[in-house]
Formats: structure tokens, sequence, C-alpha cells
């Protein structure tokens, strides 16, 4: 498992540093006293976070009707299934089955996000796609990855151990480029920058200002396209230092349905903000 953010303070060493007769020394430890007080009830509360499983969902019935049985109710809080107006019967399923959905008003899978979110109860937020992209067993890891005390977890398909079954040339390339950008401009180590499937603090979307059209505005007009929230959370996150973590989690092949991926004007749009992100917000 590779981590790529530590905490700041590590935690055994403020607890036992010496005692010293200097006020400075002594005001100084009792600083780390406080930070390392507060880290520690951080991470209690992160023990009680609650989840919700954000399902975005765009005419995928056959991969809904095999993949959304896998998922267990236990492993999460809430499941909400946000549906782009799909045709082919996605939407008769999940209701006939009980969980919640609703039409998205705006088109968009980041509209789809933001409608959401009123009805979002938890703490943590994990995006999934049940197109069979996305390894259900891998939810409860990022649960647990998250509860120790990360404020994001990424199932990455690119970490050792992990692999893309999905990719063709272009995405495995776009993907590559995309995250060796982030990590040489923003100074990390990710290793799938990109992808959907993540675990989250929903505080997040806030305080890195993921629901505000200005962060997206430019590079969708200039393209006539709407993007997603991801690859700008992995950017901000990183200019934050924020703690994040990556678990191992292969890709399977699609099942049913068609990839909803825009290939000219997404890619061009993401390395936009990529570079931008250089010159722009705190
Ligand atoms: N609600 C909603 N879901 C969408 C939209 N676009 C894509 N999706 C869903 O988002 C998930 C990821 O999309 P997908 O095309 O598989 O992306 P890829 O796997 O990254 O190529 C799938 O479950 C799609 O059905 C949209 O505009 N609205
Ligand atoms: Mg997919």
């Amino acid at each position: 498992m590779t981590l790529l953010a530590t905490v700041s303070y590590p935690l055994s060493s403020l607890y036992h540093k010496p005692l010293d007769k200097e006020d400075d020394t002594i005001k100084e430890i009792c600083e780390a006293d406080v930070i390392s007080l507060e880290e520690r009830a951080r991470l209690e509360r992160d023990k009680t976070l609650k989840v919700t499983l954000l399902i975005p969902t765009l005419n995928e019935f056959v991969g809904v009707k095999e993949i959304m049985p896998k998922i267990k109710k236990e492993w999460v809080d809430q499941i909400i299934i946000v549906d782009g107006g799909s045709t082919d019967g996605t939407m008769e399923y999940v209701k006939e089955n009980g969980y919640f959905v609703f039409v998205q008003k705006e088109k968009g899978i980041r509209n789809a996000y933001m409608e959401a979110l009123e009805y979002v109860t938890g703490d943590i937020i994990i995006t999934f796609s049940p197109d069979g992209n996305c390894i259900p067993e891998a939810i409860p890891l990022l649960v647990e990855k998250m509860k120790e005390g990360y404020d994001m977890v990424f199932a990455s398909r690119y970490a050792k151990g992990a692999k893309s079954y999905d990719d063709d040339i272009l995405t495995a390339f776009g993907n590559w480029f995309g995250t060796g950008l982030v990590n040489c401009l923003y100074g990390v180590k990710y290793t799938d920058a990109m992808g959907i499937f993540r675990a989250y603090k929903r505080s997040l979307i806030q305080e890195l200002d993921l629901d505000k059209d200005s962060s997206y505005s430019t590079p969708e007009r200039i393209l006539h396209t709407k993007i997603s929230w991801e690859p700008l959370l992995s950017i901000r996150a990183a200019k934050k230092k924020l703690k994040v973590a990556d678990i191992p989690v292969d890709e399977p092949r699609r099942i049913g349905g068609t990839r909803k991926l825009q290939r000219f004007n997404w890619s061009t749009a993401y390395l936009f903000q990529i570079l931008r992100e250089v010159f722009i917000w705190r």
C-alpha cells in the first residue's frame, strides 16, 4: 500500500519529548501537545464518520443488474444513485430494487454530483460506477482506510499490484500523462489522479471550491463540454498537502453500455486545468 503523505506530526515523538528548563522549549512542547491532542481527537472522530456511496448512472442497465446486488448495504450508511436520464431500464431496475434514485436536472457528471449533495448524509463520499469498472469488494477497504484518518483514498488502477483491463492505448496514455503531470507540478506521488473510484471527505467539496462553477467554466466554455471534478480534486488536495493514500484495485472491463468519455474535449479540458492550477487558486 502506498502512503502518499504522512501525518505532519509524529505523535509518539511528541509524547515522549523530554522536558527542558528553557521557556521556549516548554512553550514548544505545550504547542506540540495541543496539536497532537487535536490530531488524536481527529483520528478518533474519523473512526465514526458516516459513508455515502454516490453512484452516477447513464444507461447502465446491464451493469447495475450485475453489480448492484454485489454491494452489501452494511458496507456504507447511505447509497444514492443519480441518473443522467437513462432510457434503457436502469432507473426502473434500481427503483424496483429499493434504491434511492433521482434524475439530475442539468447535464453532466459534475452536475450529477452537485445535485446529489443536498441528499448526502455521509461525512465521507465514495464515488463508484456500476458499469463493471469498479470492484464492489474494494468499497469496505476504502472505508477502512479513510477511517484511519485520511482526507482522500484512491482505488488506484495503477498502484503496484493493480491493473486496468479496461484501458485502451489512448486512455492508458491519458491517465499516465495526467497523473505524471500532476505529480511533477504539485509535488505528489499519486498513481491514479484521474479516476472516479475513490473516497474523500465531503467537506473537501467546499474547502477545495469544487462546487464553484468558476473552477471549470473557462475550459468548459472553450471546449463546449461539462467535465467532472476528480482531476481538480486530486490537484487541489496536493496543493493543500492533504493526507492522501491509495489502495491497489484492478479495473475490470466495462460490462454492457457504452463509455461516456469525450476523449478530445475532456482530455484537453483536464490538461488545461492541470496547467492553469499552477497560476490560480491558493
Ligand atoms: N448521472 C450521470 N451519470 C453519468 C454521466 N456520464 C457518465 N455517467 C456515469 O458515470 C460513470 C462513469 O462513466 P464512464 O463512461 O464509465 O466513464 P469511464 O469509465 O471513466 O470511461 C458510469 O456509471 C456512467 O454511466 C452523466 O452525465 N450523468
Ligand atoms: Mg466506466
